[in-house]
């Protein structure tokens, strides 16, 4: 196991705020071994990092236990909850009167000479609030009954039968495509199994999996033992073979239908428009159009502005299937035109961001999303070089996660 960038950016922040020099990644990597021993790979970099900046910063006031609230808004952000709750354990036990002679505490955590031993720290955190709490998620998380990104299996109701579905995910979740048919089966809260496969970008595929799906293509899905890939297809599939007529993902007929399917076609332009804005240089007529991302963008905005029922693309009260084709491609597409180009499309978009607001009180979608930073960085190995420029807002998004990640370019 070893410490992510998100790390890094936490351990950034405790530094800063207690000027500590030795909080390093060595010592960041022992915390993570004994509070969060089921975390064995690297989990895209959290958006949680306003709220590490907020606990951080306050710590100072804040009761023990306090770091349980960084679990929300995502479950995403618990090993960083986790880290942060141990630190504020560590900074209690450091602050705390009298301090034995020639120890040295520090906020975040004591190690120095005659410092608890990490056996000790581990007992305290798990006897706060923060550590029963986590525990606990650890616990709910390895039954399945709560949405995260190492979760190898989801139940929502009483049954624990093997699922039916069985979903094969790219590792780290960086596949948009996954994320679509995760969303799905979490919206209709429909049992699955969850089997990841490395992306090209990591490494080779097991050949189990290419026995199953040759083309080696994420995501996969075995539906009472039958494969299929495509998306799209896989959504459709779950549609039909687990159908709520109180809930519908999508319109089963007349106009609203017309409408669902020509607004799947919009998000393939908008794809389009994306690719061409980031990937190709900008020349007339060849590419990297701005006006032509923003052209469609607009349409988009307004076709979700056209919805008065609801905040997302119909009259439904929750996303269904058009949501969900959105939605994962303009996450990425809201972190990576910000970091290359300085486009701020949430602020350009009201409807635009007004849905997604909307989608982020979900707890699943907090569970699937990555954070901008990962977003920037993971798009260039999946889809090639982006092309950049040097506006003023660009330039401080890039500073600026520089900045919040402790990274240096
Ligand atoms: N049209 C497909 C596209 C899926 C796709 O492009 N998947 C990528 C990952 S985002 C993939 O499997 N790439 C192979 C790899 O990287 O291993 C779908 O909607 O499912």
């Amino acid at each position: 196991m070893s410490p992510g960038a998100g790390d890094a950016g936490v351990l950034g922040l405790v530094k800063a705020k207690t000027g500590t020099p030795m909080l390093d990644l060595k010592v960041l990597q022992e915390l993570l071994m004994f509070v969060s021993p089921s975390t064995t790979q690297g989990s895209p970099l959290e958006e949680s990092s306003d709220t590490m900046r907020h606990l951080v910063n306050n710590w100072e006031r804040l009761p023990l236990g306090h770091a349980r609230h960084a679990q929300a808004p995502r479950n995403l952000g618990q090993r960083h909850a986790a880290l942060v709750g141990t630190a504020l354990v560590g900074a209690a036990a450091s602050s705390r009167k009298p301090r034995p002679k020639g120890a040295m505490g520090y906020a975040g955590i004591t190690c120095m000479k005659a410092a608890p031993s990490w056996e000790g720290l581990a007992t305290e955190a798990r006897g706060t609030d923060a550590g029963q709490e986590v525990l606990q998620h650890w616990a709910d998380r390895a039954e399945g009954i709560v949405p995260h990104t190492d979760a190898k299996v989801r139940y929502f109701g009483t049954e624990r039968q093997k699922p039916r579905v069985k979903i094969f995910r790219d590792q780290a979740a960086w596949c948009p495509y996954c994320q679509k048919v995760w969303l799905l089966l979490e919206e209709k809260k429909v049992d699955y199994e969850i089997e990841k496969v490395p992306m090209r970008s990591y490494g080779d595929k097991p050949k189990e999996f290419l026995q199953l799906v040759p083309r080696g293509l994420l995501p996969a899905m075995e539906l009472d033992g039958k494969v299929m890939t495509e998306s799209l297809d896989i959504m459709f599939t779950i549609e039909r073979a687990f159908p709520n007529p109180d809930k519908p993902m999508f319109p089963m007929s007349g106009p609203l239908r017309e409408r669902a399917s020509r607004l799947l076609q919009l998000e393939r332009e908008l794809f389009g428009a994306w690719c061409q804005y980031l990937f190709r240089p900008d020349m007339p007529f060849l590419g990297g159009s701005e006006d032509d991302f923003t052209r469609t963008l607009e349409e988009v905005d307004r076709e979700l502005g056209s919805n008065s029922e609801s905040p997302f693309f119909l009259p439904y009260p929750h996303p269904t299937i058009v949501d969900m084709q959105y939605v994962s491609h303009v996450e990425r597409a809201v972190a990576s035109v910000m970091y290359y180009k300085g486009y701020n499309i949430r602020k350009k978009f009201p409807n635009i961001d007004r849905w997604l607001s909307a989608y982020e009180e979900l707890p699943h979608y907090m569970a699937s999303k990555s954070d901008y930073y990962t977003h920037c960085m993971d798009i260039p190995p999946q889809y090639g070089p982006c092309f950049s420029n040097d506006s003023e807002t660009a330039v401080q998004a890039r500073v600026g996660m520089i900045q919040l990640f402790n990274l240096s370019q």
